[in-house]
């Protein structure tokens, strides 16, 4: 049985989990617009991984014995004006993220439950791996800068990104 601090925790990733879903689908709108077809590929790999993360949560707290709660997701907004700004604001949402892993982690520890943490040890290598991607792509524009050519092949290569459903826990 889950204890209801942890409980309440994960509702609550859960959440954060859907809002990252929501704020991709809204970066992916952003580059069907510049008709940049890689960049869209890039953000649709990046919406199915959160829609799984907040399912990973959701399965596992029913899994726990617990009562999943869905909260009301917050409109997104994507604050860059360049591809560049939009990658900022990716890595930034991504750390923050990594800080709620961290969090919920803490949480685990207080109430001692040992199955959370480790359960969440997946989380926390997935956040290693969601950060150096979206850097990886974020020094590429830096060193892009206004070359529309050089711009052109990092959408080509973006385009060649999928998604693999992930095994959780
Ligand atoms: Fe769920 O990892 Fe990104 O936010």
């Amino acid at each position: 049985m889950l204890n209801e601090k942890m409980e309440k925790a994960f509702n609550d990733q859960i959440n954060k989990e859907f809002y990252s879903e929501y704020l991709y689908l809204a970066m992916k709108s952003y580059f069907v617009e510049l008709n940049l077809q890689g960049f869209v590929n890039w953000f649709d790999v990046q919406v199915q991984e959160e829609h799984a993360h907040a399912m990973g949560m959701y399965d596992y707290v029913h899994e726990r014995g617990g009562k999943v709660e869905l909260l009301a997701i917050d409109k997104p907004e994507v604050e860059g004006k360049t591809p560049l700004e939009v990658f900022e604001q990716t890595l930034k949402h991504e750390q923050y993220v990594t800080s709620r892993i961290n969090a919920l982690m803490d949480v685990a520890d207080e109430v001692k439950d040992r199955a959370a943490l480790s359960f969440l040890d997946w989380y926390l290598k997935e956040q290693v791996e969601e950060e150096s991607n979206v850097g990886g792509v974020l020094a590429s524009l830096k060193l892009i800068g206004d070359d529309k050519k050089a711009l052109l092949m990092l959408d080509k290569d973006l385009a060649t990104r999928t998604f693999v459903a992930p095994v959780i826990g």
